[in-house]
C-alpha cells in the first residue's frame, strides 16, 4: 500500500475530506464486492432521528463472520494510523463496520454532516457502482468527487484536530448498482 500523501493530509486539515483514488487493487475489490453481494441487507430507516434527513438504502452491519473484511479493516487501520499518527490516538480502532448497497432506484442519502458519535475519522471504501458524492466545503460551496470503485473516500470526525471541518456530504443519482464499506470508530 502506498502511502498516504500529504495532499491528502493538507486536504484532510482544511477541507475535512480527501479521497484515495483506485486505493484496492483489482483483486482486493473484488474480493470484498464478492463477499458483500452474498450478504442479508435491510433498508435503513428513511428519517432517522439522529439524521433528520431522507436516505434510502440498503445495510449490512453483521459482519463478524466476513474474514476478508476484518483482514482488510485491520491492515487499513494500521496503514492510516501509520500516516496519521499525530492526529489518531493509540487505542484508535474501526470498531464500526457497516456495508451500504444502493440500488438505482433509491435515493441515497441527502446533505447530512455524520455526528459526534463517529470519532477521528470515518472511512468509506467504494467496491462498485456510479453515483453522484457531492461534499461541501466550508464556503459552503458544493464540490463533486469522482469516486470510481476501489476508491476511499476519508472525512474527518469529532476528535480530529478541527473536526468542525467534518464535512456536509451528499449521495445521490445512482446510476448502477453500488457497495461500499464504511469503517468507523464510535
Ligand atoms: O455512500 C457513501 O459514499 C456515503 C455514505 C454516507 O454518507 C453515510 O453513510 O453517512
Amino acid at each position: 500500500m502506498k502511502e498516504i500523501s500529504e495532499d491528502d493530509i493538507r486536504n484532510l486539515r482544511i477541507f475535512g475530506c480527501c479521497v484515495l483514488p483506485s486505493f484496492l487493487t483489482e483483486n482486493a475489490r473484488v474480493e470484498l464486492l464478492d463477499a458483500v453481494q452474498g450478504l442479508g441487507y435491510r433498508m435503513a430507516e428513511r428519517r432517522p432521528p439522529t439524521h433528520r434527513v431522507d436516505q434510502e438504502y440498503a445495510f449490512c452491519d453483521q459482519l463478524d463472520h466476513v474474514p476478508c473484511i476484518d483482514l482488510f479493516a485491520r491492515q487499513f487501520q494500521d496503514w492510516l494510523y501509520g500516516g496519521l499518527s499525530q492526529f489518531l490516538p493509540t487505542e484508535f480502532e474501526f470498531n464500526r463496520v457497516i456495508v451500504q448497497k444502493y440500488l438505482p432506484m433509491h435515493s441515497g442519502i441527502e446533505k447530512h454532516v455524520d455526528g459526534p458519535r463517529s470519532r477521528f475519522i470515518v472511512a468509506n471504501v467504494c467496491l462498485s457502482g456510479s453515483a453522484h458524492f457531492v461534499v461541501w466545503s466550508s464556503a459552503d460551496e458544493p464540490v463533486e468527487l469522482d469516486i470510481a470503485p476501489g476508491s476511499i473516500v476519508l472525512m474527518v470526525a469529532n476528535g480530529f484536530e478541527n473536526w468542525k471541518n467534518t464535512p456536509y456530504h451528499s449521495v445521490f443519482d445512482i446510476k448502477t448498482e453500488r457497495y461500499i464499506i464504511g469503517f468507523r470508530c464510535q
